[in-house]
């Protein structure tokens, strides 16, 4: 039965149906399945499909839309269960998307999986200046900030964003960890961020270790 629900729900993001896909959530919920094994299961791969249909050629930026769309109806049924368990928060980590990039989809992942691990989320949100991570980290004194990109032409965004830190004179504050699709270890290395995370899980481990050994 739960298996059925999620191939359900997976479809239903991917066929851009949104009325279809909040429904099955919602019945999923109340049979009680898990938040965390919807994102993971189900909703997470109705993006990566929708992603490869992208490549494909078969789907276009309105299907895109419509899969969003429905994703982030989803999501918004989820989230108050993905952040339960969170009270004294173990850290803070600020997060966001950098200049020019308006994809959001996997930061709000790894930000749910934050907080459902028990930490204090601050969501600058897309098309985040360099000046803005600069400035809001020295307002609410995060011990990790989490870039993201999607495109590869605003990867250099984030070696804005590090130089910035540096000219500023604040880089040793903060440890400054990044992901998205194009980036890799190696870009990261490269820029002088702290860590690299391929996927949400990733980032929620290297958060978890640079807040437990400073
Ligand atoms: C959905 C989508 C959109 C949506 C975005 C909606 C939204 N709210 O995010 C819309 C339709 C708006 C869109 C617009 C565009 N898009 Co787009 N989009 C996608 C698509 C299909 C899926 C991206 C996604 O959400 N993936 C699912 C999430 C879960 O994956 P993720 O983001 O990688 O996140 C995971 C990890 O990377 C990691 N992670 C992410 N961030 C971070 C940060 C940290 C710190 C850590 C540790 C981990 C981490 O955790 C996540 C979960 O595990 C991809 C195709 C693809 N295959 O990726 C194209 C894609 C990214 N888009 C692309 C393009 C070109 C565009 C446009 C320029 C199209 C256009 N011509 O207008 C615009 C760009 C607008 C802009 N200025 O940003 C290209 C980019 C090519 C490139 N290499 O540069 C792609 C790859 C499509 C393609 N095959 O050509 N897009």
């Amino acid at each position: 039965m739960s298996a059925n629900h999620l191939e359900q729900l997976r479809e239903a993001v991917v066929k851009m149906n949104v009325d279809e896909a909040e429904a099955i959530a919602k019945e999923a919920m109340s049979d009680g399945i898990a938040a965390m094994i919807m994102l993971k299961e189900a909703m997470i791969p109705a993006m990566e499909a929708v992603g490869e249909l992208f490549g494909e050629g078969e789907y276009f930026l309105p299907e895109m839309l419509g899969a969003v769309d429905a994703y982030n109806k989803c999501f918004a049924l989820l989230e108050p269960d993905l952040k339960q368990g969170e009270f004294e928060p173990k850290g803070t980590v600020m997060l966001g998307t950098v200049e020019s990039d308006i994809h959001d989809i996997g930061k709000k992942i790894l930000a749910a999986l934050l907080q459902g691990n028990g930490f204090e989320v601050i969501d600058l949100g897309t098309n985040v200046p360099s000046e803005t991570f600069v400035k809001k980290a020295e307002e609410h004194s995060p011990q990790v900030i989490g870039l993201s990109a999607l495109l590869s032409t605003t990867m250099s965004e984030m070696k804005k964003v590090v130089e910035l830190f540096e000219e500023s004179g604040i880089r040793d504050r903060f440890r400054i960890i990044v992901g998205g699709a194009p980036v890799t270890q190696q870009f990261a290395d490269s820029i002088g961020a702290d860590g690299y995370g391929d996927e949400a899980q990733t980032g929620v481990e290297l958060v978890s270790r640079f807040v437990a050994a400073p």
